[in-house]
């Protein structure tokens, strides 16, 4: 069958740090082509939509499926749906991705007839029956899927994440992926799910809190194959298991490889097995980010992070000695007024690492979603990209933006102060003597994505899709939040850390 695989645009105020392949999809295509389908894929941070309905016309694809791994790309998504109905009116269209699986059944009525099937949980396993169901007139039983009939059987999970490789070569504009200075850098996966449960994040309920590993050899295999100097590891917390981390640390030396690496962790993982990042330093590691949410012990018990302030600050210390630039996430609340803005901002002069700020949102997937008191004030889909504040803040809501986007100014101005004094030249001169301009644009564009007007007006916009309201579920058993239920799998690893 001919199968076109499609990932939506880049979400607007994270496009301006970083814009990388959308890893996921490009194994969904994998599989796919292991199983002897012709298939091409349109990425659509870098593409345009003129490319895709080209694409549409000429390829005539009998199955489009869409990734959906962002709540805030599910109403461009849907437009697109109704635009493939129109110009290849026999394709089955489908969407599938991290976060559509918490609201299948909800989007799909949405698309009004415009989206076939949803398919919940990984898509390595249900693209293949998917591909053969259509063929042969029936795709009830393909695993995860939801149709206007209802759901079909559970998702299914991987036995093993070493296959399918990921069909890195159906992608055009390569070289338009970076993260920051790592210009052109692709992205790999070593390890694929969290054993934690922070109450804001929905990776661990999307698999169940299950955690597999990929075998050291397919790890070192993988990565011998990507031409991009930089790669970025897109494990929920990098190198859990020490012994994991130092295995594919010894098959990239075997190999010889050298790239540069961007990594995220937890600061209590740095601080329990800090020889495997320093191990990974001399092959290249140069970035890392910390999720470290919050300052205080108060806030990162409501996140349930399962770290102290102590930990966090230790980290940061001991990532500064190996020579780590760090990056560190937190989470601002919509209770926050001028004052704790000003402390954080404080905070943020105060350290000499990168501060990204983003805002607590609760989106479906996440324990908050049923937990969160304080009502919705949007269901703008477009708004859950935790940049907007989507429950009432304290502060009127445009003060509450100029905070916000004063506060990462003020960070913004002292990294690009520090880069641009101690090395951003070059590093800039050096990509674009090799043609690559993305990290020289990035420099350049923050007062044009961040302010504090279009931010609120963002909120003013007429909307024609809606999030459904949360149903108030009991978390007391987290077990009822999951996509994937750990029982019903092959994992190879079981939980390592409550
Ligand atoms: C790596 C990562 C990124 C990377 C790369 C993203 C990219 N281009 O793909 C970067 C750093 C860029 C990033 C950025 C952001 N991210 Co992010 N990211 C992740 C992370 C940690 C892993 C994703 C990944 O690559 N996994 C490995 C691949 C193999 O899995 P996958 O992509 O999920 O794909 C599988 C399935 O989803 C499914 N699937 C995927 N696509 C399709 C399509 C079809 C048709 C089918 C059938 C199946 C299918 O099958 C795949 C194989 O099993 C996830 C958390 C997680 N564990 O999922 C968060 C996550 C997806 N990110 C999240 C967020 C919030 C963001 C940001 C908005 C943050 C910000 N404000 O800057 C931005 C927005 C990015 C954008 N679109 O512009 C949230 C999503 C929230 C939501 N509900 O919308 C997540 C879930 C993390 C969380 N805290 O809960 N992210
Ligand atoms: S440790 Fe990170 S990925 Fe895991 S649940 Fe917490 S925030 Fe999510």
């Amino acid at each position: 069958m001919r199968l076109l695989l499609v990932h939506p645009s880049a979400l607007m105020y994270s496009e301006i740090f970083l814009r990388l392949e959308p890893l996921g999809l490009e194994r969904v295509a994998g599989a796919a082509r292991e199983a002897g389908h012709e298939v091409r894929v349109i990425d659509l941070q870098v593409s345009k939509h003129s490319d895709l309905e080209r694409t549409m016309i000429e390829f005539e694809p009998q199955a489009i499926g869409f990734s959906l791994n962002y709540l805030a790309n599910v109403p461009e998504a849907i437009e697109l749906a109704h635009r493939a109905k129109q110009l290849v009116p026999s394709a089955h269209v489908f969407f599938g991705g991290h976060s559509v699986s918490f609201v299948a059944q909800e989007v799909l009525e949405q698309a009004e007839g415009a989206v076939d099937s949803v398919i919940r949980g990984e898509g390595e396993p249900a693209v293949g029956p998917l591909l053969e169901g259509l063929a042969q007139g029936g795709v009830d039983g393909v695993p995860g899927i939801v149709t206007a009939d209802g759901r079909g059987p559970g998702p299914q999970m991987l036995h093993s994440i070493d296959t399918p490789r990921p069909a890195r070569d159906l992608l055009a504009h390569r070289r338009r992926y970076f993260i920051g200075e790592l210009d052109p850098c692709a992205s790999i996966e070593f390890t694929r799910g969290c054993p934690w449960d922070c109450s804001f994040c929905s990776a661990w309920t999307f698999y169940g809190r299950s955690y597999r590993k990929a075998s050291p050899e397919a790890a070192g295999e993988e990565m011998a194959s990507i031409r991009e100097s930089s790669v970025f590891i897109v494990d929920d917390v990098a190198f859990i298991r020490p012994e994991h981390g130092d295995a594919i640390a010894a098959e990239i030396e075997r190999r010889r490889i050298r790239k540069r690496y961007y990594l995220e962790t937890r600061a209590d993982v740095l601080l329990r097995h800090p020889e495997i990042f320093e191990r990974w330093t001399r092959l290249g590691l140069q970035y890392m980010f910390l999720g470290m949410e919050a300052i205080d012990a108060e806030g990162l018990d409501l996140y349930r992070k399962r770290v102290t302030p102590d930990d966090n600050f230790k980290a940061l210390e001991l990532a500064r000695k190996m020579g780590i630039n760090v990056a560190i996430n937190l989470i601002v609340d919509p209770g926050w007024d001028e004052e704790r803005f000003r402390v954080v901002r404080d905070f943020a002069l105060s350290v000499p690492e990168i501060v990204h700020l983003t805002v607590m949102t609760p989106y479906p997937g996440t324990e908050v979603w049923h937990t969160e008191s304080r009502r919705l004030t949007t269901r703008d889909y477009r708004l859950f990209d935790i940049q907007h504040a989507v429950v009432p803040t304290t502060l009127p809501l445009d003060v509450f933006y100029r905070e916000l986007v004063r506060t990462q100014a003020v960070i913004n101005r002292k990294h690009l102060g520090l880069r641009t004094a101690f090395g951003a030249l070059r590093v800039l001169s050096g990509n674009l003597m090799r043609g690559q301009t993305n990290f020289a644009r990035m420099l350049w564009r923050f007062n044009t994505v961040y302010n504090p007007e279009r931010q609120l007006t963002d909120h003013y916009r007429p909307v024609q899709y809606e999030l459904p309201l949360p149903r108030r579920l009991d978390v007391g058993d987290r077990r009822k939040l999951y996509i994937h239920d750990r029982k019903a799998t092959h994992g190879r690893d079981a939980a390592p850390a409550e």
